[in-house]
């Protein structure tokens, strides 16, 4: 199985400011960390970052295309903005799970909503970079639930 991983706006500027919110960890030792993690289950991972809306609509339909089994997205500020991207994870129809470093919802109040959530098989908050292999293995679970591998 292959996943997609994508991460948002100001994701890659991870370990370099606001470390008591994010962590000292950069987003390519996490992502790195992700390949080794998913490579030991036996998946595939592609890890993709853009800090523009449009990048990340045309990975997700990508991902749709070349048959990726899921996605892993961390949506950054277009969580609580983008229904372009709730569309567009909509219209592809591939389980999702919505993972954020920080606990949002124990954050200001305009993060407390997500227009992803609700179109989302699940949601890891909070976890830091381990949310990350966290919803590989929801990822996983839920395909092996629903019948999709063994
Ligand atoms: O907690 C998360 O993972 C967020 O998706 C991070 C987003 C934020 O807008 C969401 O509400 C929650 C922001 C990522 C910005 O990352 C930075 C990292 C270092 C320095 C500045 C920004």
């Amino acid at each position: 199985m292959k996943f997609m991983v994508l991460n948002g706006p100001n994701l890659n500027l991870l370990g370099t400011r606001e470390p008591d919110v994010y962590g000292h960890t950069t987003l390519s030792q996490i992502m790195q960390e992700l390949m080794e993690e998913a490579a030991a289950l036996g998946f595939e991972v592609e890890a993709y970052q853009s800090n523009h809306e449009g990048d990340l609509i045309d990975q997700i339909q990508r991902a749709k295309l070349e048959k990726f089994s899921g996605i892993i997205i961390n949506p950054g500020g277009y969580t609580h903005t983008s229904i372009a991207l709730r569309d567009a994870i909509s219209g592809v129809d591939l389980p999702t799970v919505e993972v954020h470093l920080s606990n949002i919802h124990a954050r200001e109040e305009f993060r407390q909503h997500s227009f992803i959530a609700p179109i989302a098989v699940g949601q890891i908050v909070g976890f830091g970079a381990a949310g990350y292999g966290l919803a590989l293995r929801a990822l996983s679970d839920f395909l092996i639930n629903r019948g999709e591998c063994d």
